[in-house]
């Protein structure tokens, strides 16, 4: 039972006292509305390719595709779409449900979108659920993938309105919330959240999840991501975020949004299996899934389905046994089953 309704109207000081609250007590409140709206023991596993990498004119601080940060990336044109078809088969193979394809730009060009449209299709074709991200849209646009059978439209707020400015200047935080706006005025729906670790106050992470909590529909995916530091962005020094207010920021994000999938995302490479435990116990239940993000690292499947099957948790859409087949001895020791 949730003692929790749905609200879109929270205020900042509101937001501010969930964070505050003692980490058990935030927890265990985190887990009541995770149980009273979701199966508590299952996970959404989302598969990311990069289909066009690098040369990005953007200026976003945090990411090794912008073209003014010189951090050794090789760019990569859009990919063909039978490479595409071909990923999203072996992810599918992999025991992921949802396919993301990521593209490197302010917004896609006429052309290039009619490509990507013909790769929604592929994989949808194959029984994935879709999703992509691909910079700003038109109305027009999300209406055009919406009709290809595009499930998932991801276009995150990163921040808080405020220290956005401090991280990317080429488009604003308006930008962003009219291109959301599209995106649900065609029907799509929305993955988006942000990254914590930026350097941001916790009144700016406050004000995220509200703003996020305060759209008009709260998203169907909720990305929580960790900084990735990559040598060459202007954020590859920043402090080191900690691990407890990390699950903190799971927790209220969970709290706020109740229905959604709240997606422990992008620095799980650099998490223990403990503090990856703690954030399921504040409320996520998605994650990415196969060894990649987009250009950085990702805990390879062998570990993931060793987590998984640690912890009795059941990939979502599979069977209701818990992930143990063919799991590789883990180091030092024989593979864990779950009971
Ligand atoms: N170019 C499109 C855009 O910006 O909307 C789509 C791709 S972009 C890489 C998608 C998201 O990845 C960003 O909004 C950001 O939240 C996340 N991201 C990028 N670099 C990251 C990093 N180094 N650490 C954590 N998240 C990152
Ligand atoms: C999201 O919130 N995180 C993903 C996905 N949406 C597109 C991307 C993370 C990228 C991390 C850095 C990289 O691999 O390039
Ligand atoms: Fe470009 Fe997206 Fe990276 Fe910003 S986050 S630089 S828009 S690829």
């Amino acid at each position: 039972m949730s003692y929790e309704p749905i609200r879109h109207d929270w205020t900042l000081a509101e937001v501010q006292a969930l964070f505050a609250l003692p980490f058990t007590d935030l927890i265990l409140r985190a887990q009541r509305v995770h149980r009273a709206h979701h199966e508590p023991n299952t996970v959404q596993m989302s598969t990311l390719l990069s289909i066009k990498t690098g040369a990005c004119p953007e200026d976003c601080a945090y990411c090794p595709q912008s073209v003014r940060y010189d951090t050794g990336l090789a760019p990569q044109a859009l990919l063909e779409v039978a490479a595409v078809r071909e990923c999203a088969a072996r992810a599918k193979a992999a025991g992921a449900t949802r396919f993301c394809m990521g593209a490197a730009y302010r917004s896609p060009k006429p052309r290039d979108l009619q490509v990507i449209v013909q790769m929604v299709r592929e994989v949808r074709a194959l029984g994935l659920e879709s999703c992509a991200t691909l910079g700003m849209l038109t109305p027009a646009q999300a209406a055009q993938l919406k009709a290809a059978g595009l499930d998932y439209y991801n276009h995150n707020l990163d921040t808080s309105a405020e220290y956005y400015a401090e991280i990317i200047t080429t488009r604003t935080y308006q930008d962003r919330l009219d291109t959301l706006a599209a995106v649900r005025a065609a029907g799509l729906k929305v993955c988006c959240g942000g990254i914590v670790g930026m350097g941001e106050s916790p009144a700016d992470r406050a004000e995220l999840l509200r703003t996020l909590a305060n759209l008009p529909a709260h998203p169907e995916s909720v990305p929580i991501n960790q900084l990735v530091k990559v040598p060459g962005t202007p954020l590859a020094h920043g402090p080191d975020v900690d691990p407890f207010d990390f699950v903190r920021t799971i927790a209220v994000a969970r709290l706020l949004m109740p229905r959604a999938h709240v997606r422990l995302s992008a620095g799980r490479e650099g998490m223990s299996d403990e503090l990856q435990a703690l954030c399921f116990l504040a409320g996520a239940n998605s994650i990415f899934y196969g060894e990649k993000l987009l250009t950085t690292a990702n805990p390879d499947v062998e570990r993931d389905r060793r987590l998984l099957a640690r912890l009795g948790l059941t990939a979502e859409g599979a069977s209701r046994a818990p992930v143990t087949q063919e799991l590789p001895a883990a180091p030092g020791g024989a593979a864990r089953a779950a009971s």
